[in-house]
C-alpha cells in the first residue's frame, strides 16, 4: 500500500469530503467521514486487487475456494486500515481534524451473515489466507437481511429484521456482467448418444439469476487482496415484470419476491415445509453459482483440460450445507463438459474437501428425497447414482461393512444424508479439534473411517490474531511489542517469548493496568447500553456464544442463583465481587433456549436490584451479541466460561480469543479446551466436570438419575424450586419447561451432574484471584501459548496437508 504522511492523508480526507459531500471538513458528519475513508481505502485497495488477480493468472497457481453459508466478517474499515498499514496515521489524522476514530469505526453496520463459530471461522480463514499469501477466496450468500437483531422486551428475546444494507455497503462491488443462471425444478430428458453415452437435457426449469458482489480481503501489509464473492438472487432480466396486465403484474411481483427470498434471510425457520424448501434452494443456489464460476474462471485462466482441475483448484466445503457441490460439479463435468462418469468422479473427488463442525445429530442435515428430487431432479439423479455405486462398492469390496450399508447409504429412510454424501465425494474429511476428530473417527463416522482411514484428519481451529489481539486490544498489543518486539505480529507463535516475563513484576503491573483500562471501557459501554453501573474491579466472568443447551448457559445461571442464595443467607459473605456478562442469541424457533434467555434476564433484574447484594453480584446480558460486541467484551474478560457438555462442542473459538487476551478458562474437557490445557498445563486453567467418555458412557446406558441430585443436593433443589414456584418463576408458569426438561427428561446435557464440580472449581478460581500476582502470571502464560491458536497455523496446516499449496510469492517470487 502506498504509505502516506499524516498531512497527505488529512488532505485526501478533506478533498474527498469536498468532492463527495460538497462541504468543508468542519461541517462533515461522522457518517460522511466514514464514507470518505471507506471510499479512499477502496481506491487504494483497487490497484493491489487487480495486481493480485493478474499475478494469480500469470503464474497459474492453485486456487482455493472456501464455500460457506456463513461469513461473519465483522466491521471492515478499521481492520482494512490495519492490514493496509494505515491505521495509526488515520487515527492521528482523524484526531487532528477533530474526530474521534472509535466513533467513526463504530458507525459501520456489522454484516450479520452468520450465526456463530462456523461463520466467524470462515472470516478468520480468509484473513489468514490473504495475510499468508495464499490464493484463497470465499463464496457465500449476500443475505438481504443478516441474522435477526435481538431485543429484550420484558426479558424475552424479540427478533427484528437486520436491515444491514439500508445505507449501502461500502466494501462491495456488484458484478452484474458475471451473473449466472441457476435452474430449479423442471424435467430432465435422457438421450442415448451415437457413442452409446447418455446425454441429459433440462426443460421447463425455473431460472434464477445469481449476481456476485465482490468484497476485497486485504492481507496484512503484503499487497495481497483476495476476494469474497457473495451471491444475490434476482429474477432473470427478461422475465422481470414483463406483463402489462394488472393481475399478471401482481403475480410477477410474487414471483420476484419468491426468487429474492433465496438470498433473503440466513437460516429461514425450517420447521415448516416451505422453510425447509427455501433452505434447500439457498444451498443449491450457493453451490451452483460458485461451482459454475469456478469452472468458468479455470477455463479462462488455463489452456489445459478440466482433467487438470485438481492441480489448480481445491474446494473446501464448510460443514455439510454446501455438500451439493459434489453432485453439482459432477453435473457440470458430465452434462456441460461432456465427460463420462468415471472421469467426472475422479476429478470431483480430488477437488472437494469437507470440514465437519458438529456431531450434534440435528445439525447433520438430511433432506426428504421427494423434496430434493422435485426441486433438483438432475442433482437427485446424480446423488442416486453416487449412492448406488457406493453401496455396490461396499457390498463387493468391503464385505466387513455389508451389514452397515443401511447406516452408511446416502439415501436411506426416504432421506438424503448430506454428511454421508460429503464424506463419500471428497478427498479429505476433517474435524476442527483433536477430540472432535477422534469422536468422528471412532463414533459418529466410524464405519466411514474404517472404509477411508486416510481421508480423515484433524485441523484444530484458530482465530486471526490480527483482529482478535492487534485490533481489539491495541494497548495489550503495544505492551507485548514493547517487551518482546514486533515479530509476533507476523509469527504469532513468538508470543511464547512472553513466558520469560510471566514473573516480571513490572511487566505484570503494566499488564494489570491494561486489563483494568479495558474493563473500565467495557463498564462504560455496559452503562451506556443498560444504565447499569458495574465495578471494573469486580471479576468479569464472561460467557458469550450462541444460546444452546449443550453450551450450558443454564449451568452458569444456576451457579449465579446459588451465589445469590448464599448472599441472601449470609449478607456478610466474604467474596470477591463478580460481574457476570452474557451475550447470546437463540434460534427464533428454539423454545427452550429462549426460556434460558428469559431466565438470565429475570435473575439479572432481581439480583441487580436487590439491596442485600450490595454490589457483590451483577448480571449483565448485553443485547444483540455480534462480532463487534465480542470485540468490546473479550479484551476485558477475566474468566472465560467454556462449559459445554463434554463431547458436544466441536472446538469453540471464543475460548481461544479470550485466552489470547489474558482471560483464564473455566472449562470442561471438551473441544479445543483440551488443547489449551495441554499447552498451558493444569495449573493455568480451571478444568471440571464429566469427561467425554463419561458422558458417552452415560448416554449409552440410559443417562443418569437427575432426580437423585435434586433430592440430595439442597442447593439444586432450592434453585429448581425457585424456578418453578419461587422468586424466579411464578406458580408453574414461567420456566416450567426448564424445570421439567431437567427433571422429567433426565437432564440430557448433565447440568445437575456437573453442578457441584462447577461450584467447586469456582472456589479455586476465587482463591486464585485473591493472589493477584499468581493470577496475572497465569494470564500471561495463557497469552504466551495462544499463538498456537492463530488461524495462521490452522491455514498453514490446511495448505500443506490438504490443499498442497504454498504461499504465492514463495513459489513464484
Ligand atoms: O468450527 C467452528 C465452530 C466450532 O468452533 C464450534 O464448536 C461448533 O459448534 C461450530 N459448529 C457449527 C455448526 N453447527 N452446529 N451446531 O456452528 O463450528
Amino acid at each position: 500500500m502506498p504509505q502516506f504522511t499524516v498531512n497527505e492523508l488529512t488532505e485526501k480526507i478533506k478533498h474527498k469530503i469536498i468532492v463527495e459531500n460538497q462541504k468543508d471538513i468542519k461541517d462533515a458528519s461522522n457518517k460522511e467521514i466514514y464514507g470518505a475513508l471507506a471510499s479512499l481505502l477502496i481506491e487504494e485497495i483497487q490497484y493491489n486487487w487487480d495486481t493480485t488477480n493478474k499475478k494469480y493468472k500469470e503464474i497459474e497457481c492453485k486456487q482455493i475456494y472456501y464455500l460457506s453459508m456463513e461469513f461473519l466478517i465483522g466491521r471492515l474499515l478499521e481492520s482494512n486500515l490495519l492490514n493496509c498499514g494505515l491505521l495509526d496515521i488515520t487515527n492521528i489524522a482523524l484526531k487532528n481534524l477533530g474526530f474521534d476514530p472509535e466513533q467513526i469505526y463504530a458507525l459501520e453496520r456489522d454484516p450479520g451473515l452468520g450465526n456463530g463459530g462456523l461463520g466467524r471461522l470462515a472470516a478468520c480463514f480468509l484473513d489468514s489466507l490473504a495475510s499468508l499469501e495464499y490464493a484463497g477466496h470465499g463464496y457465500g450468500i449476500r443475505y438481504q437481511y443478516g441474522l435477526f437483531e435481538q431485543r429484550f422486551i420484558h426479558g424475552n428475546q424479540i427478533e427484528l429484521p437486520d436491515y444491514w444494507l439500508n445505507d449501502g455497503y461500502a466494501w462491495e462491488t456488484r458484478k452484474e456482467e458475471e451473473s449466472l443462471c441457476i435452474h430449479f425444478n423442471g424435467i430432465v430428458h435422457m438421450f442415448k448418444k451415437n457413442d452409446g453415452n447418455l446425454e441429459f437435457k433440462y426443460e421447463n426449469t425455473d431460472k434464477v439469476m445469481a449476481i456476485p458482489y465482490y468484497i476485497p480481503i486485504v492481507g496484512y501489509q503484503n499487497k495481497i487482496i483476495n476476494t469474497l464473492r457473495l451471491w444475490s438472487a434476482e429474477p432473470v432480466l427478461n422475465e422481470k415484470m414483463n406483463s402489462t396486465k394488472e393481475v399478471t403484474r401482481y403475480q410477477d411481483l410474487n414471483h420476484q419476491h419468491s426468487i429474492e427470498q433465496i438470498s433473503g434471510f440466513l437460516y429461514p425457520d425450517d420447521s415448516t415445509h416451505d422453510g425447509k424448501l427455501l433452505r434447500l434452494k439457498q444451498q443449491y443456489f450457493l453451490v451452483s453459482s460458485s461451482i459454475q464460476h469456478i469452472i468458468q474462471t479455470f477455463k479462462r485462466n488455463h489452456s489445459s483440460s478440466l482433467t487438470c482441475l485438481p492441480e489448480k483448484v481445491a474446494i473446501q466445503i464448510n460443514d455439510t450445507h454446501p455438500s451439493m457441490a459434489i453432485p453439482e460439479l459432477m453435473r457440470i463435468l458430465m452434462d456441460d463438459e461432456g465427460y463420462g462418469w468415471d472421469i467426472a468422479w475422479d476429478i470431483t473427488t480430488k477437488v472437494i474437501a469437507y470440514t465437519n463442525h458438529t456431531t450434534l445429530s440435528e445439525a447433520l442435515e438430511t433432506w426428504p428425497k421427494e423434496m430434493l428430487n422435485q426441486l433438483l431432479p438432475r442433482i437427485y439423479m446424480i446423488i442416486e447414482e453416487i449412492n448406488e455405486r457406493f453401496c455396490i462398492n461396499i457390498w463387493y469390496e468391503h464385505p466387513n461393512l455389508r451389514e452397515r450399508i443401511p447406516e452408511m447409504a446416502i439415501i436411506a429412510d426416504n432421506q438424503v444424508h448430506m454428511a454421508r454424501l460429503a464424506i463419500v465425494g471428497s478427498f479429505s474429511v476433517n474435524g476442527v479439534a483433536r477430540i472432535h476428530t477422534e469422536i468422528l473417527k471412532n463414533k459418529e463416522m466410524k464405519h466411514f473411517y474404517t472404509l477411508y482411514p486416510d481421508r480423515f484428519n484433524n485441523k484444530t481451529n484458530g482465530i486471526t490474531h490480527r483482529r482478535w489481539l492487534l485490533k481489539v486490544n491495541p494497548e495489550l498489543s503495544n505492551l507485548i511489542t514493547e517487551i518482546i518486539g514486533p515479530e509476533w505480529i507476523r509469527r504469532p507463535k513468538q508470543l511464547i517469548s512472553l513466558i520469560k516475563y510471566s514473573k516480571d513484576r513490572s511487566f505484570l503491573e503494566k499488564f494489570y493496568d491494561v486489563k483494568q483500562k479495558n474493563k473500565q471501557k467495557l463498564a462504560n459501554l455496559v452503562h451506556q447500553r443498560t444504565g447499569i453501573l458495574v465495578d471494573h474491579q469486580s471479576i468479569f466472568d464472561v460467557q458469550i456464544k450462541r444460546l444452546h443447551e449443550y453450551k450450558r448457559q443454564l449451568l452458569n445461571i444456576f451457579r449465579i442463583i446459588s451465589i445469590y442464595n448464599d448472599i441472601k443467607n449470609n449478607p456478610n459473605l466474604d467474596m470477591i465481587p463478580r460481574t457476570f456478562i452474557f451475550g447470546a442469541k437463540a434460534a427464533p424457533s428454539y423454545h427452550l433456549a429462549k426460556e434460558v434467555i428469559k431466565l438470565i434476564n429475570k435473575v439479572a433484574s432481581i439480583v441487580n436490584h436487590d439491596p442485600d447484594i450490595r454490589g457483590k453480584l451483577k448480571v449483565i446480558f448485553l443485547e444483540n451479541y455480534n462480532v463487534s460486541l465480542a470485540e468490546n467484551i473479550i479484551p476485558a474478560a477475566d474468566i472465560s466460561e467454556q462449559i459445554s457438555t463434554a463431547s458436544k462442542e466441536a472446538s469453540g473459538t471464543g475460548n481461544m480469543k479470550m485466552m489470547m487476551n489474558g482471560a483464564l478458562t473455566v472449562g470442561t474437557l471438551d473441544g479445543a479446551n483440551i488443547e489449551i490445557r495441554d499447552l498451558v498445563g493444569d495449573k493455568n486453567i480451571f478444568i471440571f466436570g464429566l469427561t467425554a467418555e463419561e458422558v458417552i458412557h452415560y448416554q449409552q446406558n440410559g443417562g443418569y438419575n437427575a432426580v437423585d441430585i435434586y433430592n440430595t443436593d439442597e442447593r439444586v433443589k432450592r434453585i429448581l424450586d425457585q424456578l418453578h414456584h419461587g422468586e424466579f418463576g411464578k406458580h408453574d408458569i414461567e420456566f416450567k419447561d426448564i424445570y421439567y426438561h431437567i427433571l422429567s427428561h433426565n437432564d440430557p446435557y448433565f447440568v445437575l451432574k456437573d453442578f457441584d464440580p462447577f461450584i467447586e472449581i469456582h472456589n479455586f478460581v476465587e482463591q486464585a484471584y485473591r493472589d493477584q500476582f499468581t493470577w496475572l502470571q497465569m494470564s500471561v502464560t495463557n497469552i504466551a501459548h495462544s499463538g498456537k491458536f492463530s488461524s495462521d497455523r490452522t491455514i498453514q496446516q490446511y495448505a500443506s496437508e490438504i490443499w498442497k499449496i504454498k504461499p504465492v510469492y514463495e513459489s513464484y517470487p
